[in-house]
């Protein structure tokens, strides 16, 4: 019990410890809740709920608080304050705002992104963690008064569909209406699910203040903190308002999931789900996990399949099968390069009249511009730097874009027209594929199916993604980004591969495992496919779910034939794809995937994984130096493996 207290009023210990006179009060008697909202929290009969909401108004000093419930009052009263503060404003179609976030809070602050850890560990890779002591004394003493001239919102949602048992009750307190009207986009109203606590403390809590604003935006950028207290459940973000750092139930829940995941036996991925439509009216679930720039809202956006989320998912095992939900209901989705020909779906949605928030974008007379958009773009406007023109330069000499790369839209999944009938499903949908998705140049093979459950793990594990730094000349640099999670992974790296190996214990029906790469180029940096070819990958991937295409097992795993795919070519985008493209895309080039092995021996050398990662490392390499000596060449034909 004693215990229990203080893990309970660990905020305001820590306030009264650093020696400020804070009178606690009880909630009832805070000037600054009136008897409505009052009454809102105390019809969730949950003093966890109460505590917590106690101790963010006591530390931050809101001069309002307002307890948002499901009903549509609540919602729009959410909607209407964003357009209040300013921070977001109305633009000329009906239901479209626009936000801005500081010229230097566009992205994921990485390094200002620690764990509260009590002690010094050893993750493997990357963690980036403070002393928890000392990190919540810092974030709280940014906190102390933070809403001293603002509204305080606490809102409740659910991370995956309502009455699930895949779903995750998360309290979000902020003072940024923003922040509360892009989560009502993004996820589900969840003031009645907390009812279904009774009164337990199994919830996800997240205090945010985007502190002092100027303009608008986030002042005291050098202070801008996001501290995870794995532990507690909670998070705490201060000083910023980019989503990626402000919503607490984006990636910072993410990071409480995958912990809580692990304890519990399921998974937390970072991952989209769809529903690849094959022969005779057959829906076949894959989820996918790729790193930025790979591809990954291209495939769950292949014409004429369906989509059920497109970043986060939870994963369990339901009756020896693997059956999966999308965290969100809504898309916070780069709006870079979106357009008519390319994303039409998207395009349609984010030019007609609906609910949305555009952020970062150029605005011209109350209309939206963005890069890559096709579209001519006025030469002035208001965007992400203020008024700008088109020559604009940042106090560092760059020329300012019109619209930031990350410049983002938030819609609800619903807006679009290829969103599954199964999206909101709370049993899930059955996933039987994952794709692995990576980028580089001169390696991978478009698609290739994992050998066994344990070596698609090793696929997930070794994910590189190449990006093109100008620095580097033509050579591109690649990124290990292993499962395309490697910023939020909360636990130690063998014991998150460990638990990928273990999933597949005791299921009835094993799902495949797939990698892909769209962007193999030849020689003189053209590439070698077209965007549209993804679609005759992921038909082929789902025809083998079901063993109606042979494969080709090459050392890395299996490949398309040519005669499947030059099929496939014709009935799906009526084109003829001659055995020259297939030579050119299918044969592997042994010698970089070698050096891809030595690049992972590497990383791995000094990381402890479990022995079946490991063996998988060693087994590759050994096929395919064997291969090379076998066959006496840098680039072997698929075609020689056929009948090996
Ligand atoms: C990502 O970076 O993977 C995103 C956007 O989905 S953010 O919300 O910034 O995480
Ligand atoms: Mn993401």
């Amino acid at each position: 019990m004693e215990n229990k207290q203080t893990k309970q009023y660990n905020f305001t210990k820590i306030i009264l410890s650093s020696n400020k006179s804070v009178l606690i009060l009880k909630i009832s008697e805070v000037k600054s809740v009136d008897k409505m909202n009052l009454r809102k929290l105390e019809e969730l009969n949950n003093q966890h709920v109460t505590s917590v909401v106690q101790e963010a108004i006591q530390l931050c000093k809101p001069v309002k608080v307002t307890v948002i419930t499901d009903s549509k009052e609540d919602i729009n009263y959410v909607r209407e304050l964003a357009l209040t503060t300013g921070e977001e404003k109305k633009l000329k179609m009906e239901g479209h705002t626009i936000h801005f976030d500081g010229y230097y809070d566009q992205g994921r602050d990485k390094a200002h992104t620690k764990y509260l850890l009590s002690k010094d560990v050893d993750w493997g890779l990357g963690v980036n963690y403070i002393e928890k002591e000392k990190g919540l004394k810092e974030i709280y003493s940014y906190l102390d008064g933070s809403m001293a001239e603002k509204e305080m919102l606490v809102r409740f949602f659910s991370l995956g569909p309502t009455n699930s048992i895949f779903s995750i009750k998360a309290l979000q307190i902020t003072d940024s209406a923003y922040v509360a009207h892009s989560e009502d986009l993004l996820y589900r109203p969840g003031y009645e699910e907390f009812k279904r606590l009774v009164g337990s403390n199994d919830f996800f809590f997240f205090l945010h203040s985007a502190g002092r604003l100027k303009k608008g935006v986030s002042a005291d950028i050098d202070k801008r903190r996001i501290y995870i207290d794995l532990e507690e459940n909670r998070v705490y973000s201060v000083n910023n308002q980019y989503a990626g750092n402000s919503l607490g139930l984006k990636k910072l829940a993410f990071r409480l999931a995958i912990k809580k995941a692990n304890e519990e036996g399921w998974l937390a991925e970072h991952m989209f789900i769809m529903g690849v439509h094959g022969p005779g009216g057959r829906v076949t679930y894959f989820t996918g996990a790729f790193p930025s720039a790979c591809g990954k809202t291209s495939t769950a956006m292949i014409p004429g399949q369906t989509v059920v989320g497109d970043d986060i998912t939870y994963f369990r095992k339901i009756n020896g099968k693997v059956r999966a939900v999308n965290v969100e209901s809504g898309i916070f989705g780069i709006i870079h390069s979106v357009n008519s020909e390319d994303d039409p779906l998207i395009y349609q949605a984010l030019t007609t009249p609906r609910e949305l928030i555009f952020s970062n974008v150029l605005i011209n007379e109350g209309i939206s511009y963005w890069l890559g958009m096709k579209h001519a773009i006025p030469n002035r406007g208001t965007n992400y730097s203020g008024e700008w023109f088109k020559g604009k330069k940042d106090s560092e000499d760059k020329e300012i874009d019109c619209s930031h790369k990350n410049a983002r839209y938030t819609i609800r999944l619903n807006a679009l027209e290829n969103i599954d009938p199964k999206a909101n499903d709370p049993a899930g949908v059955p996933v039987q594929a994952i794709i692995y998705g990576g980028r580089d140049s001169d390696t991978t093979m478009p698609v290739v199916e994992s050998l066994t459950w344990s070596h698609g793990v090793f696929i997930g594990a070794t994910v590189e993604s190449e990006t093109t730094a100008a620095t580097i000349g033509t050579q591109g640099v690649r990124k290990h980004n292993p499962m395309a999670n490697l910023d939020f992974i909360s636990v130690p790296f063998k014991t998150y591969i460990e638990n990928h190996l273990k999933f597949a214990y005791g299921l009835k029906e094993v799902p495949k495992i797939y990698s892909t790469n769209y962007f193999l180029k030849d020689e003189a940096g053209s590439y070698l496919n077209s965007k549209l070819d993804k679609r005759v990958w992921i038909l082929w991937a789902e025809g083998r779910v079901y063993g109606e295409y042979e494969a080709i097992e090459t050392p890395v795993g299996r490949v398309p034939k040519y005669e499947d795919l030059k099929t496939l070519f014709i009935r799906e985008l009526d084109k003829d794809y001659t055995e020259a493209e297939y030579l050119q895309q299918f044969s592997l080039r042994v010698t970089k995937y070698l050096e891809k092995m030595e690049r992972m021996s590497k990383i791995f050398k000094n990381v402890e994984m479990p022995a079946a990662f490991t063996e998988d490392l060693k087994a590759q390499t050994e096929r395919l130096k064997e291969a090379r000596t076998k066959f006496g060449e840098d680039i072997i034909s698929p075609f020689k493996f056929l009948d090996t």
